[in-house]
């Protein structure tokens, strides 16, 4: 077993380690009518940072239909991702299985396509298992875990696929990073009637979806925007790919816009969802923090690709008019809780090892009580106000990019107590920009984190 093997085989036993004894409420039984069981519209937004949404930050620029849903459902205030960057995270979500499991520990480039480890063909997926259970299930937007045919979204549950399986393409010429025609229609070419800007094209594919549902069978629409990922392009505006360098100038004005579209956007589907009036459970969630946008340099380079909080901590809300009331949870909930809610929702028959099924995000309960993370050989532990992150003593770039441009020192003496990591550690309620690195005043509590981590194995 390799080093990075070794540390990411601990992910799952330690979210075991920390799983809470929560009691599911009023659950809806196997037995009751199909009809009667909601459909889930599951938003996933690309890169999206919580301080960009007026529902997190007052200071924000207003996102009025995003924070709608913010504020009328279950806000999360601390719902963690499994990892900072995309395919890693996106397979934790769709499998409620950590790294170790679904053997996506890395991004899947399609420069790299058929390389890499894809998502593991043993585990079912939320829509392999809603599908199952008579759901209908469509994925209209990014894929990301899988190049190879049998990872393809219609071998892994998904009866539609309209999308795109790379990490990003164009937004407006359609194309990805290695100049090929990204938009699928299933196995098939996908090209549009009318060429737009990639967000408003997925918007009206869900919007078609949605209208076509007879509720004979509810649905479940997984819509996986790839907004605000870079490059940033704004409707009307000339295509990048192929040829062409992404514009270096006013990046975090552009993600802004970026943001404001998919608000936009968002804006429209609420339109149709309130007129149909039907039981729909809405989720939104980002699959990693913010890539680009904050006010200082150090700040950014503490968001996507870090186990800061700006990478792992995201804008998450249910809204499910009449079923959730309107709340705000500080406790930790974290992507793994996705699987094993919309299951439970759906009454459907879950994977009989799978280990998460007694919580779900519904539940009125309160959350893990710690949480662990390994990234690239980076590993962060959260319980309560405290968050350790320890850092392997290497030159790679995952692992550098923790030390540059922040004001942290490797903790050389602290090194040889810590298996040879350089530990950071921040107390959260005093600093949650995490700007004040505590570790040498605070060894205890850092042991204590560091033990949590050792106790999973
Ligand atoms: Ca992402």
């Amino acid at each position: 077993m390799t080093k990075n093997n070794y540390f990411t085989g601990m992910v799952l036993i330690v979210f075991l380690y920390v799983l809470s004894a929560c009691q599911p409420e009023n659950r809806p039984s196997p037995e009751r009518a199909k009809d009667a069981r909601p459909s889930i519209l599951f938003i996933v937004a690309d890169d999206l940072g919580k301080d960009v949404l007026r529902a997190y930050n007052p200071a924000a620029a207003a996102t009025p239909h995003l924070d709608f849903w913010a504020n009328h459902g279950r806000k999360f205030n601390n719902f963690y991702v499994t990892s900072p960057v995309c395919s890693p995270s996106r397979a934790s979500m769709l499998t409620g299985y950590a790294s170790d499991m679904n053997d996506v520990d890395k991004i899947l480039k399609p420069s790299l396509a058929g390389q890499q480890p894809e998502l593991a063909s043993n585990l079912p997926t939320i829509a392999s298992t809603l599908k199952t259970s008579g759901y209908v299930t469509a994925l209209i937007g990014k894929w990301h875990l899988g190049y190879r045919p049998e990872n393809h979204p219609r071998q892994r549950g998904f009866d539609l696929f309209k999308g795109f399986l790379a990490g990003h393409i164009d937004y407006i010429s359609h194309v990805d990073s290695q100049g090929e025609f990204g938009l699928m229609d299933g196995e098939e070419a996908w090209i549009p009637e009318e060429r737009k800007h990639l967000t408003q094209l997925l918007t009206d594919e869900a919007i078609t979806f949605i209208q076509q549902s007879d509720r004979a069978e509810p649905y479940f629409l997984m819509l996986s925007y790839a907004t605000p990922h870079r490059p940033y392009l704004l409707p009307g505006e000339e295509a990048i790919f192929p040829g062409k360098s992404e514009r270096d100038k006013d990046q975090a004005e552009r993600y802004t816009a970026m943001v404001q579209l998919l608000d936009e956007e968002i804006g429209r589907l609420q339109a149709v969802l309130e007129a149909r009036n039907e039981n729909t459970l809405v989720v939104f969630i980002s699959d990693n923090g913010a890539a680009i946008n904050a006010p200082t340099k150090e700040e950014r380079f503490k968001g996507k690709s870090t186990l800061f909080e700006g990478g792992i901590n995201v804008p998450a809300f249910l809204y499910w008019p009449g079923k959730i009331a309107a709340t705000s949870s500080s406790e930790f909930f974290s992507a793994l809780d996705l699987y094993p809610t919309f299951s439970e929702i759906a009454g459907a028959q879950m994977d009989s090892s799978f280990v998460y099924k007694n919580f779900t995000l519904t539940d009125s309960c309160s959350g893990h009580e710690a949480l662990i993370w390994s990234f690239h050989g980076v590993q962060a532990v959260r319980k309560g106000s405290w968050k350790a992150i320890f850092i392997p003593n290497n030159d790679s770039k995952i692992t550098q990019r923790h030390f540059n441009f922040t004001s942290f020192s490797k903790h050389e003496e602290l090194a040889a107590s810590f298996d040879g990591y350089y530990p950071l550690l921040f107390n959260l309620a005093a600093d949650p920009g995490e700007s004040n690195d505590v570790a040498l005043e605070e060894k205890t509590k850092l042991q204590e984190l560091r033990e949590i981590y050792q106790n999973s194995k």
